[in-house]
């Protein structure tokens, strides 16, 4: 394991790095995306205004990840993690019809900052291991994906448990950084 992510670290001299912020719904598979990749001990930081954040350093990359939707108020504390963000993976719960509306919306939300208007978006429709998940296309659909404009974005089918797609994500995602800083 760890293929995919060495080969991303590889391409961002150490200096410059590289951060990947991982965000979705709770319970979408975040953290145990984290873990099957294996890349290190993830930190909890949770301060004291409840804004729960996990990070991963491996080697010159920067995962951050946090739960977005109905956390209106802790918004603006956000923005100090988005500076120098070149890619976002954006985790869906593939099982959840009830809440993709939301995801759509936070998604949407998210992609609006400034701060991240250069950065790549990779989706990971989370879940495919369990029963009438939807497909990759149909969570695309609900997340109304083709509405992007000036974006490279990519959705790619995965379970955290089992560890399927996560590599491939990654892949596409390395190959379609925008490495502002080179
Ligand atoms: N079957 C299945 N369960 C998953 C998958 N990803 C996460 N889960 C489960 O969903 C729950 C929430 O996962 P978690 O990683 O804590 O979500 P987070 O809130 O986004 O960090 C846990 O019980 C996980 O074991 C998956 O791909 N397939
Ligand atoms: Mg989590």
């Amino acid at each position: 394991m760890g293929g995919a992510v060495s080969r991303i670290a590889k391409r961002f001299f150490p200096k410059n790095g590289v951060r990947i912020l991982m965000v979705g719904l709770d319970a979408s598979g975040k953290t145990t995306i984290l873990y099957k990749l294996k890349l290190g001990d993830i930190v909890n930081t949770i301060p004291t205004i409840g804004f729960n954040v996990e990070t991963i350093e491996y080697k010159n990359i920067t995962f951050t990840i946090w739960d977005v939707g109905g956390q209106d108020k802790i918004r603006p504390l956000w923005r100090h993690y988005f500076q120098n963000t070149q890619g976002i993976i954006f985790v869906v719960d593939s099982i959840d019809r009830e809440r993709i509306s939301e995801a759509r919306n936070e998604l949407h939300c998210i992609l609006s900052e400034s701060e991240l208007s250069n950065a790549t978006l990779l989706v990971f429709a989370n879940k495919q291991d369990l029963p009438h998940a939807m497909s990759s296309s149909e969570v695309a659909d609900k997340l109304a994906l083709h509405l992007l404009r000036n974006r490279f974005w990519y959705i790619q089918s995965t379970s955290a448990t089992t560890g399927q797609g996560l590599y491939e994500g990654l892949d596409w995602l390395s190959d379609n950084i925008v490495n502002n800083k080179a």
